[in-house]
């Protein structure tokens, strides 16, 4: 395969049932420490973190080579959070992936926490970059997976953005940049839930074809449903085998539903930022619970 060739067929075999129903487990209680922080401050992006929650699943409880109790240890893979205010659900999957202990969620927001609102690198143990103002997030990434590859390091980097960081110039600068270096350590998860602080994404400012763009860039492109997990973990199955190996960066499009898994804020009408009612704390609990366990296959 040529550095520039466009791969889009699955190449492996479908995900076994037990990766996936332990990915989607782990999505559950992700969910679950997600509406905890956010009922600690009654309000916040919690649409974000409940749709992005199977993809944070998949990266720390399947793809992520980590050290729990060092979570500087040089061998780490990094995962790099640009949208700083998705750090409710990367919160949530630290605690999933015990980085962070699940008691301490309860101090989310709070002055002297270690997990304020906008992600900081300084403050929560395995946050790797301070994300926030949109669009650094891959430059940052194509630097590291360089610099790593330099070093001869085996370490991967993730890189997770949203539909809105795609508005920003910089994002493509990086996407041209890893492709020349030929980053096949490279990848960026994309949560593409079409919407952005404004309203949706189609108006303010159009990506779409968000796959072809991605293609003509040179990456190893995908689009799949981000929150069917199996789908997921096929998708990253593929750049192993596939993008990796021949240095290829690559990409998963992966379209969400904000709120995922709690009906009851999946039709919010202003999702970006959400305030939820005292008495609405047990339903949303009690919707997502039910919904998980409508859908186990185990
Ligand atoms: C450079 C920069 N410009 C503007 C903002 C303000 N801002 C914060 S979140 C956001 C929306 C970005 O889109 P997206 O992450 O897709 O929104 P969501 O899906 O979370 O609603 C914006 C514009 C920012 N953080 N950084
Ligand atoms: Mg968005």
């Amino acid at each position: 395969m040529t550095l520039s060739s466009v791969e889009t067929t699955p190449v492996v075999a479908a995900p076994k049932p037990e990766r996936v129903d332990r990915i989607r487990a782990a999505a559950y209680r992700i969910r679950d420490h997600a509406l905890t922080m956010g009922e600690v401050q009654g309000q916040g992006y919690v649409g974000q973190a409940l749709g992005a929650a199977d993809m944070l699943a998949a990266v720390y409880a399947d793809q992520l080579t980590y050290r729990a109790e060092d979570p500087h240890w040089e061998g780490r893979d990094r995962f790099l959070l640009s949208t700083g205010h998705y750090a409710i659900g990367h919160y949530a999957a630290l605690a999933e992936a015990g980085i962070v202990p699940v008691a301490e969620l309860e101090t989310y927001g709070s002055d002297d926490s270690r997990l304020p609102m906008s992600g900081m690198s300084t403050y929560t143990p395995g946050m790797e970059i301070s994300g926030g103002s949109l669009g650094h997030g891959l430059t940052i990434a194509v630097g590291m997976a360089l610099g790593l590859r330099l070093q001869g390091s085996a370490s991967r980097v993730i890189n997770f953005l949203s539909d809105g960081e795609l508005d920003e110039g910089s994002t493509w600068e990086a996407a041209m940049g890893a492709h020349h270096h030929q980053l096949g350590n490279l990848t960026a998860l994309v949560d593409i839930n079409a919407l952005q602080a404004d309203g949706a994404t189609d108006t303010v400012l159009r990506t779409e074809p968000v796959t072809e763009k991605w293609e003509s860039f040179g990456w190893y492109t995908q689009r799949v449903d981000g929150n069917d997990v199996g789908a997921l973990l096929a998708a990253f199955d593929n750049i192993a085998a596939v993008a990796a190996p021949v240095g290829r960066p690559s990409v998963i499009l992966c379209d969400t539903k904000v709120g995922r898994g709690v009906p009851l804020l999946e039709n919010r009408e202003k999702a970006h930022f959400m305030r939820i009612e005292e008495n609405e704390w047990q339903i949303c609990r009690e919707q997502l619970t039910a919904g998980y366990e409508g859908t186990a296959s185990a």
